[in-house]
Parts: structure tokens; sequence; C-alpha cells
């Protein structure tokens, strides 16, 4: 789906602001709604998540339907053109209603979803627009959802209420089955875009190098008559390319490369009738070589972080000068990349990302497939052709972007006790990526702590990528035995003849607590733990990247694992540095993103 934009031939208005907004009880219905002003409204700033911007618990914990709404209005000057509605994403079903009338409804909270409204709307004149959003996750939805109810310490509390409503699965409660709280609302832009009737629906490239040249396969899908032209510019503005026609090739010569932290865009300006589309690319090459990742036939190197989009005030809202503060903040630790842990982002940081030479690891809100109780949750949930659609929607947004090298199908599923279920599960999103990706990116998925000479799943993705906690979940304090363990594990995957990469590890750590002695929750220790497992992996050839968790502490729901959410960050929320943030700095500006591992000999026994 094409990312709304503002030129000579389409309009773009802004939806953002304050709008009405009412949380809805259980056995209210958001339909009561549609045709009619809210009442009892209270003010909610869009984009945003919904649940910070009132101090309320009800809003904190809120379950269910919540309901916003606005008047919108296109200008009579717009009369002729074809007109759409689009959501950045809504958090995590909605449903869209236009003077009364049901426009459209969508499931999942983090992609885009649009409709066109050409004939549901008359220039100049407003028109009441109600959007009723639900935060529920369960065995359904992609996150999945925990209706089981709170693990119960120590007991399982017979005769409390609301713990039996919660064994009974008639819970109004709203449990994560994953660790970052449960945002919800509106969180990315609302927006009405106009485009000629006759349009540019979906622009694909593909760039490839042959002999130092850039071949960019170029395909324009349109909907109506008339002829399409492509021109590349480069960055000066200069045209570098052309071609007619709905697909074909275009020949730069002597291209300037996208390269990680030396981004170079390219733009292909379309033409098609009345409508034009200007959509940015890099000339850049990817490929997994043995146990190599290659960016433009470099062995390339992932230092950074699994992030997620959280912020005070915000929640998941898209908050454009916090995404820029984050790319900052990755130039000067000497970060070169990060996973979109848990879900894909708003297109805006993408954007940004492409700008800024930031190499991304694309995830999909595959998190929390995994149970307790010995419950297989392939069998258990239903989830899987969600997931398969939530897979090619992501990858059919995100295919242009130069940033986007690897696309991580999922997080930490179980593949351990169910294995060949696992495996057979995984195996055809694998397929379904490769096979709708006109790039051909290599593909992941993120694998937990888990037993993984028993998991059959993980080895068979390009790169295999790792959440590993010992020293802080598994072999809690101990680092000697965290290394120990470490390198035992590492010895297994030299075995197995592909690029290993951490995507997660860390230590929870309360800023301003010290000790001389490193213990757990201290910065010394966050520091003793990366400095001791990354001498570790500096002596396997085969491991190309390390991603600390997590960029900067985050929201999750309140429990006895978490102090005011959780504190693996390296930056707070705020975005302050631990000390760990000066450790990481000093040892990635002290390598490049591009180096030959093999060179370094093969790993021993840990130390
Ligand atoms: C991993 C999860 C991540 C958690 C992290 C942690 O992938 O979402 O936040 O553990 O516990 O298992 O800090």
């Amino acid at each position: 789906m094409l990312y709304p934009q503002e030129n000579g031939a389409r309009g773009r208005l802004e939806l953002s602001g304050v709008w009405n907004f009412r949380l809805l009880a259980s056995e209210e219905s958001p339909e009561a709604w549609r045709d009619k002003p809210l009442q009892a409204a209270e003010p909610i700033a869009v984009p945003a998540s919904y649940n910070d911007q009132k101090d309320l618990a009800a809003y904190r914990s809120h379950c269910g339907w919540a309901v916003y709404q606005r008047s919108i209005c296109v200008p009579a000057f717009w009369q002729g053109q074809r007109l759409v509605l689009r959501f950045g994403a809504a958090a995590h079903a909605a449903k869209v209603w236009l003077d009364g009338r049901l426009l459209c409804e969508h499931r999942g909270g983090f992609l885009p979803f649009e409709a066109e409204v050409t004939d549901r709307l008359t220039c100049g004149r407003p028109a009441l627009l109600t959007v009723a959003v639900n935060n529920r996750v369960d065995s359904t939805t992609l996150p999945v959802g925990n209706e089981g109810g709170t693990a119960f310490f120590g007991s399982d509390n017979p005769g409390i209420p609301s713990v039996e409503a919660a064994k009974a699965h008639r819970a109004e409660q709203n449990l994560p089955n994953f660790d970052f709280f449960n945002y919800a609302g509106l969180h990315r832009p609302v927006v009405l875009y106009s485009t000629p009737p006759a349009y540019i629906s979906d622009v694909t490239l593909v760039p490839e190098l042959r002999d130092g040249q850039a071949e960019v396969a170029y395909r324009v899908a349109t909907v109506g008559t008339g002829s399409i032209e492509v021109t590349v510019l480069d960055e000066q503005g200069k045209t570098v390319a052309q071609a007619q026609g709905a697909e074909g090739t275009l020949h730069i010569m002597q291209p300037h490369l996208w390269w990680p932290g030396k981004a170079y865009l390219y733009t292909a300006c379309i033409r098609f009738g009345e409508d034009r589309y200007e959509q940015t690319f890099g000339v850049r090459t990817v490929q997994v070589d043995g146990t190599r990742f290659l960016i433009n036939g470099k062995p390339f190197y992932w230092k950074g972080f699994g992030k997620h989009e959280d912020s005070a005030f915000h929640g998941r809202g898209l908050d454009e000068c916090l995404n820029v503060k984050d790319v900052n903040l990755l130039h000067w630790i000497g970060a070169n990349s990060f996973r979109t842990s848990h879900y894909p982002y708003a297109e805006e940081m993408y954007a940004l990302c492409d700008r800024e030479g930031i190499v991304v690891i694309d995830e999909t809100p595959a998190v929390g497939i995994g149970m307790g109780g010995g419950q297989n949750p392939y069998t258990h949930l239903q989830i899987a052709e969600h997931h398969r659609e939530m897979l090619q929607q992501m990858i059919a947004r995100d295919k242009n972007h130069p940033c986007v090298v690897l696309w991580s199908l999922g997080n930490e599923p179980d593949t351990e006790h169910f294995p060949e279920a696992a495996r057979a599960y995984w195996t055809q999103l694998y397929d379904l990526a490769h096979s709708c990706d006109p790039q051909n990116r290599p593909v992941t998925m993120v694998c937990c702590q888990n037993h993984y000479e028993k998991d059959l799943t993980t080895r068979t993705m390009d790169v295999v990528c790792l959440n590993r906690y010992y020293g802080w979940y598994n072999l809690p304090g101990d680092l000697d035995a965290a290394c120990y363990a470490l390198d035992m594990e590492m010895q297994f995957w030299a075995k197995q003849g592909k690029p290993v990469m951490l995507t997660e590890y860390g230590a929870d750590t309360m800023a301003g607590l010290h000790g001389v002695v490193p213990e757990m929750f201290t910065e010394e220790f966050q520091v003793e733990f990366y400095r001791r497992q990354n001498a570790v992996l500096d002596r396997f050839p085969f491991v190309i990247g390390e991603q600390a968790w997590n960029f900067a502490d985050f929201a999750t729901i309140q429990g006895p694992m978490r102090v005011g959410g959780n504190r693996k960050g390296i930056f707070t929320r705020d975005r302050r540095p631990k000390m760990a943030a000066y450790y990481f700095r000093e040892r990635w500006h002290s390598f490049p993103d591009f180096f030959d591992k093999s060179a370094v000999p093969a790993g021993g026994a840990a130390t």
C-alpha cells in the first residue's frame, strides 16, 4: 500500500489533533454512536495511545471498545478527485462509519488500512467520522492475549471472583501474552488524501547490481487508463534514468550505493495521466552467503538494539521528534541497526532510516505464540490465516525501503515443545515471505531461550536470531556460568553453518543504582554482563551481530518482575544514557560496520 503523499497531483488532509472520545463499558455497543455525536465525550489527542492521556485506572486498564469521533470536511476545490480515508494504524481492531454508514473494518493494530470515500463525501460539506477501536488481545489476535488470566503466585486463589472469571475465560481483563504494555488507540496518522480519478495504486522497485551498474526492475500498478512514464532523479535532482510503460528496467550508470551509515536515495518520479507519485529507493543488494550477511557484497556486522515504539504520554503513538532523537542516539552510540520488535513500526520511521542509513529487521506482530500448561499453540491458537495476512501486508507496505534488509516472521514462539508442529507452521510462513518479497530478502524468526537441540525451526532460517538471557533469567547473576553456557551454545551453532545474531540479551538496570561489586540491577552489572558476553561472541566468526535488549526502558503490564516497566534499556525511557551506553559507544566505534569476521580465529572454552 502506497504511503499517502502530497505532491502536484495529490492532496493530503491531516486529521491529527484533538478528537472526541469515550471508553465504552462491556455492555455498550459502538454502533450506538455511529450516527450521532458522542455524549459525555472527552478530549483525546490523535495520533497517540489513549491510555496515558488521562490519569485514570479506567484509561490505563480499559478492555474492549472505545469510540473516537470528529467531523471532517473536504475542501470544495477537491471536487472531482478520488478521495481516500487512511489510517496508519489502529490498535487492535477498528470499525469506521461515515455519517452513520459503515465504511470499513480492520483487524491488526500495526499496519495501515484505507477506504475510498469519493462517493461517500460531498466536497465542501462536513461529515461525521466515527471510529471504534477494540484493544482486546486473545487467542485469535496478533499479538496474542492471555485469556487464562495472570500467573497466580503460590496458590490458584479459589473463590476470588476475578480469578474464577479468568479461569473460566470470562474475564473482563485484557492480559497480554507479551512483555510490553498493551497500548491502544489511533496510534498513527489519520489522513484524507486525494488522487486523480485514474491513479497509481502501487510501485515496486527491485535494484540489482551488474558490472558496477544498477539495473532497477520496476512495476507500476494503476487503475484507469493512461500511459506511464518513470524518471529517476539523483539526490541533486539530476535525471539518471528514464523508462515508459507499466514495467521494465531502469539503468543507472555509476550508481551511488545505499550503505549503512552512508545512505544515498534516488527518487523514481512516476507519471500516469494526471497522477504523480514519487517513490524513493536505494541501490543496494542483500545476500546471505554461508555464514556471512552481505550488503553490497561486503560482510556486515550488526550493532544495535531491539526497540519499542514507547514513550511517556504518547504511549505507542507516533512521535516524529522521538524518532529523530532515537536515530540520532543510534548514531551517537555507534549502532547501525535495530529490530522493529515486536510489530511493524510507523511508516515514517522507515523513511527516516532510509535517509539516515540505519539497517532494519522488520518484524510482524506475531509475539506470544507459546502457552503454559503443556498446550500446543499451533493447535490452540486461531492465528494462522491472520499471521499470513499480516506478513503479506507488512511486506507489501515496506518492500521498497532500502533500510529493510531482513524480515522477521515473529518473536519467541514455542519451537521446543512441539518441534514438528512448529517447523511446519514457520516453514510455510518462511516460504510465503520469500515468495511475496519482490527483493527476496533473507528471512528469520527470532528464537527464545530454549532447548536449542530440540528446536527444529530456528536452524532452517536464513539467519539464526537468538534471544538469550544467560546471566539474567537463566543463571541469574552468575556471569562465569553465563559465559560458559553461551560459549557451549555457540559450539552447537558452529556446526549448523548459518550466520547467527543475538537479537536480545540484557539485564534489568535501575538507572542510578550502583555497586562496587557488580550485582544484578546495578549499572555496573549491566556493563559487566555485556562486556563478558560480547567477549564470547567475538570469538565466533559466524556471529554476525549483537542487538542489545533494549534500546530504552519501556512500559509493561504491572507485575512482580517489573519495577515501573522493563528496565533493560541502555537508555532510560526519557533517553538518558546508563553506564552501558558509554561501554557500547566505545565498543561500537572501535570497529567498522563491515569486516570479515572469518579472519577471527574460532572460539574455545569461555573464560
Ligand atoms: C524476551 C522477549 C521480550 C522481553 C524480554 C525481557 O522477547 O519481549 O521484553 O524477554 O524479558 O523474552 O526483558
